[in-house]
């Protein structure tokens, strides 16, 4: 039923104006109110906090159908409910839980998530922002790079050391004064997501904005275990689409007399297509499994999330060819996904990083420095 409502929703609201916004790189905010009446900010938060109650198969499977509408929206859904409201969730005060949550699940307000800086993106445990005790409030300094939803955003859930070098969340406030959060242009991928900077100087953040419950490299760590696990059912939901979509022109595209779909080099294509989704699909079902017994682990997650996010890559691409020149243009949804995907398999950790991460989970070795 998930699954469905969201497909229908996607392609009622998403798919009939999503290459005109991706064109004008525009976030489409008009899909903001809609995305919180399906649920889709906070899907597995608890209903008593404004969330949607579900379990990790339907988060899962409502990321599948918006990423296949479109990659951008589906960060926007990712970052609202993983990397924002799960935080407060899982390390906030009672008081914050309160403050924030329901109203990041209706959309009211927006978040985003702060934790790669201009010179630490894989290694984000480098960050040199920072925040200074001054008796009655913390004094924030630093910048941050490449924020999915900053230039909109409300509320940003900001990584940033203290005196003793500890990291910790803390939760800033459009308006507060000093923070500022300049869009980021020219983007050739991710165009109908809104991506920006956090510049923080000198911003008075009040004592009870610090997320009190977790600290260390391994709270924002926590948070993209989510996040992840989310894009690797996102991934299956673009290699849907690109499928679909060259199945349907190959039983109609005529050349040499016969539909191309009659070639057995197009059927190579297709069969390996649907070999590869339907592999992917196994292991984020059994991830989702996993996940909603608390047994997942964050390697199992990176797997995933590299293997699915590479998968769909490649689907891509093969996909685009079976449409010939028809292909590269915005009359179909293929070549916006490809562009889209080398935003997906850089963030929430590169290809290479999440191959480490595999690594290091089958011989024990760290091999990152
Ligand atoms: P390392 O020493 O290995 O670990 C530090 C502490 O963190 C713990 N930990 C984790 N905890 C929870 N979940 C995970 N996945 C964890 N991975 C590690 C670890 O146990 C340790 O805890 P403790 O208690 O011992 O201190 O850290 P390292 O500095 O060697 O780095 C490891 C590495 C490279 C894997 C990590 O830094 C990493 O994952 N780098 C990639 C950075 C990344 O993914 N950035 C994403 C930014 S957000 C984003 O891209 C949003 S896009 C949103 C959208 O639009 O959809
Ligand atoms: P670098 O870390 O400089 O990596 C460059 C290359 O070096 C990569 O190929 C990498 O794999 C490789 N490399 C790095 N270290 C190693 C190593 N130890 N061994 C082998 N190879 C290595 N961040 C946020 O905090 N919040 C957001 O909302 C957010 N949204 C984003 C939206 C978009 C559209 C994009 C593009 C990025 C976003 N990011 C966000 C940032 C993203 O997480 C980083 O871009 C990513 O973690 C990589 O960091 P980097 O770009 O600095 O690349």
């Amino acid at each position: 039923m998930v699954r469905d409502a969201t497909r229908d929703w996607v392609k009622r609201e998403v798919s009939p104006i999503i290459e005109d916004y991706c064109q004008r790189a525009e976030f489409p905010t008009q899909l903001v109110n809609g995305l919180g009446e399906i649920g889709a900010f906070g899907p597995y938060i608890p209903a008593e906090y404004g969330g949607a109650g579900l379990d990790q198969m339907s988060y899962g499977l409502m990321m599948q159908e918006i990423e296949r509408g479109d990659s951008g929206v589906r960060s926007t859904c990712s970052v609202q409910s993983s990397l924002v409201m799960y935080p407060i969730f899982a390390y906030g005060s009672e008081e914050q839980r309160k403050k924030y949550l329901s109203k990041l699940a209706t959309g009211e307000w927006m978040g985003c998530f702060g934790l790669t800086e201009p010179d630490h993106g894989s290694n984000p445990g480098g960050m040199i922002s920072n925040f200074k005790d001054i008796g009655d409030h913390y004094l924030l300094n630093g910048a941050k790079m490449w924020i999915s939803n900053a230039p909109f955003a409300d509320v940003a859930v900001v990584w940033a050391k203290n005196e003793e070098g500890r990291i910790h969340g803390l939760i800033v406030e459009r308006g507060m004064e000093g923070f500022t959060t300049p869009e980021t242009h020219n983007k050739w991928s991710l165009r109908a997501s809104a991506t920006g900077e956090l510049i923080f100087d000198n911003v008075k953040v009040p004592k009870e904005n610090l997320l009190p419950n977790k600290s260390g490299l391994g709270a924002p760590l926590g948070c993209l275990d989510s996040a992840r696990y989310g894009i690797a059912w996102g991934a299956i939901g673009v290699a849907m689409d690109c499928y679909d979509t060259a199945l349907r022109y190959s039983k109609e595209r005529i050349q040499f007399g016969k539909p191309i779909a009659s070639f057995q080099l197009q059927q190579k294509k297709l069969a390996e297509m649907i070999t590869e989704i339907t592999k992917a699909q196994m292991l984020t079902w059994r991830l989702g499994q996993l996940k909603n017994e608390g047994r997942a682990t964050s390697a199992q997650v990176s797997m995933a999330k590299r293997n699915n996010v590479d998968m769909a890559l490649k689907i891509g691409r093969e996909a685009r060819q079976m449409l010939g020149g028809m292909g590269i243009t915005g009359e179909y949804s293929i070549m916006r996904h490809m562009m889209n995907m080398e935003s997906v398999v850089t963030y929430e950790g590169t290809h290479d990083i999440h191959l480490l991460i595999t690594g290091m989970d089958v011989t024990g070795i760290p091999a990152f420095k």
